[in-house]
């Protein structure tokens, strides 16, 4: 049969959520109503009328909406539009993929979503196990730097998107603690495996290596045949900072309670020295900060591998001395990270990101600025000038505002104006925004739009895609990831990259020009720029549903 151009998110739907089908003008006819049947025996169970969505050049076709929020009944259905002058004939009937409506619908995919970090892990003795030179050392210096995940489809190890995904990771505990009890997978060792690697890209200075690679990328081989010598990229600030409010939050975290009680493999005292280590560890990283000026990243000449390049790193730094000034109260670090936050606010209007001008809270790797306010605001009954503490919340809602106008013009929901390299985990971090406003203000509509970043991911776009391998009816088998193009079958759990209309590599260039930007997508292993799988990426994603499952959960209290 072929697929029809009725797009609904393919994980399925807890009872109470809000419920948009998405269908396109092509599959629609003429029809103004939708129905929704019964998958077994066919039978209409519910119909609504179709809505005209906003016009939208990014979708690349007319969209109508057919919203079946109201229908709360649990089992497994499917939308149908029926183009009323063929009905006779059968001809025009348009089914969506069949989707569930249950309370566990989401379980397998936190699960396997989760589960890819495990299968990232480096080292442990299978892969790149030898020592690293230091880069430019005269005495080709070498250095032994086990463990952390590998970054994305390539076995590099980045310092900038490791500690956003631990950032990310830990938020989401932190939402829902209840969700990572026992027996579910053991979020604290999984972060601590990435927080053991981290501790080791510090030099005695306290500056931080940028990160660890092999000089090139390697070709689609196992990580166990990558044997090319390895080498420690120089420091950076962007590293240093992100490693020290990375690390600083990790310290308080480690020492809660019921995080103490999941690490089984230390006991109560060692992991409270675990926490000290962190600390320190990031207090050294902070003073080598504030003893030096920016150190702007960028590959030397013989190392090819990612970059993680980033001109303007003042977020970090915001962002580190607010981790620091949350682990200790130490007001020093509050006050450096106010003159950060002001002066950028008072040159809004030049340039602070390619495309923002302003300040705003993000959670993109290369812009950090929210996880700094949101662990303010997490401590906030230490600050004492409450005015700051306002303006910070403010500075949420209205970075949320502007992701609101954007889903409300979009025929998707979508919340970005752009369609970025990686555009799958960028909605991901602003619907971030969106839960924390959501949180201060309790408005509902920025809890929708959140979720709307969900399905889009999950199947509400335009090419019908789940972007999480193994999850939905249609998701990708290609991902630009080498342990799955080694082994001739796709991990699942993997969140891909997504579209992206720079069209940035030859396969994409080939096969996507002059597509609407919402399609600029493809599932081959060459288009990495778009098909690829990253961390920090699912880390969003993980924090987005675990964030929502909470939500979901204390309302129903
Ligand atoms: O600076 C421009 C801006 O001027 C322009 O308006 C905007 C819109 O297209 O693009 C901006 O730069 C882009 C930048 O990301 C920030 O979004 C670049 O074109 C784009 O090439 C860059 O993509 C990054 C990519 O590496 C290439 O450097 C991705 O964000 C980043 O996620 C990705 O990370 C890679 C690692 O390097 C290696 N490991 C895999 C990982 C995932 O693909
Ligand atoms: O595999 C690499 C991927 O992890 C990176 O995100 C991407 C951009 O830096 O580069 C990929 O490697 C490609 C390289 O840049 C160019 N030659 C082809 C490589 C993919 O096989
Ligand atoms: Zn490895």
């Amino acid at each position: 049969m072929k697929e029809s151009a009725i797009f609904v998110n393919q994980t399925g739907y807890l009872p109470d959520d809000s419920k948009t089908a998405f269908v396109a003008d092509s599959c629609r006819g003429g029809a103004q109503k939708f129905i929704i049947c019964d998958a077994q025996s066919g039978k209409e169970v519910f119909s609504g009328r179709l809505i005209k969505a906003p016009d939208d050049d990014s979708a690349g076709e007319q969209i109508c909406w057919a919203d079946f929020s109201s229908f709360k009944q649990c089992g497994t259905f499917f939308v149908c539009v029926r183009d009323g002058k063929n009905v006779k004939h059968g001809k025009n009937v348009y089914k969506s993929f069949a989707f569930k409506i249950g309370p566990d619908v989401y379980d397998e995919l936190l699960h396997s979503t989760l589960r890819y970090f495990t299968d990232s892990r480096c080292g442990q003795g299978v892969c790149h196990t030898g020592t690293a030179e230091v880069y430019g050392s005269s005495i080709g210096k070498c250095v032994e730097v086990q463990g952390g995940w590998h970054d994305a489809g390539d076995y590099g190890r980045y310092v900038v998107a490791g500690t956003k995904a631990v950032m990310d990771l830990l938020l989401a505990y932190k939402a829902f603690p209840e969700r990572f009890a026992s027996g579910f997978f053991n979020l604290v060792s999984e972060v601590k495996f990435e927080l053991d690697w981290l501790l080791q890209m510090q030099r005695e200075d306290g500056a931080v290596y940028h990160k660890i690679s092999c000089y090139n990328f390697c070709g689609f081989i196992r990580p166990e045949d990558e044997k090319e010598p390895l080498v420690l990229s120089p420091v950076s600030t962007a590293a240093t900072a992100d490693f020290a409010g990375c690390l600083a939050y990790a310290a308080v975290f480690f020492k809660q309670k019921d995080v103490v009680q999941k690490l089984q493999e230390l006991t109560e005292a060692e992991t409270q020295a675990f926490a000290q280590k962190l600390l320190q560890a990031a207090i050294k990283a902070q003073n080598y900060l504030f003893a030096h000026d920016d150190e702007i990243y960028l590959n030397p000449p013989e190392i090819t591998t990612g970059s993680y390049g980033d001109k303007n790193v003042s977020d970090e730094r915001y962002f580190a001395l607010c981790s620091l000034f949350a682990a200790t109260g130490d007001e020093n670090y509050l006050n450096h990270a106010m003159k950060i936050r002001q002066t950028k606010q008072n040159q809004s209007g030049q340039e602070m990101y390619p495309w923002r001008k302003d300040w705003f809270e993000s959670y993109g790797w290369a812009y950090v600025t929210g996880y700094g306010t949101e662990l303010l605001l997490q401590n906030a009954e230490k600050i004492r000038n409450k005015a700051i503490v306002e303006e910070m919340k403010n500075s949420f809602l209205k970075t949320a505002d502007k992701l609101l106008e954007n889903v409300q013009k979009s025929a998707f929901k979508y919340s970005s104006k752009f369609v970025l390299w990686g555009s799958n985990g960028c909605i991901c971090d602003m619907a971030h925004v969106l839960l924390i406003a959501h949180e201060l203000s309790d408005r509902q509509e920025y809890l929708e739009a959140a979720k709307a970043q969900l399905d889009f991911i999950l199947g509400c776009n335009p090419l019908n895609y789940c972007y999480i391998t193994g999850a939905g009816k249609k998701s990708p088998v290609k991902p630009h990831h080498r342990p799955s193009c080694a082994r001739g079958s796709v991990f699942p759990g993997m969140l891909v990259g997504g579209p992206f209309d720079g069209l940035e590599d030859a396969y994409a260039k080939e096969h996507l020009t002059g597509l609407a930007p919402l399609k600029c997508y493809v599932d081959h292993e060459a288009c990495y720029s778009t098909n690829e799988v990253a961390i920090y990426w699912n880390s969003a994603f993980v924090y987005l549903l675990t964030k929502l499952l909470a939500t979901k959960k204390t309302r129903r209290i």
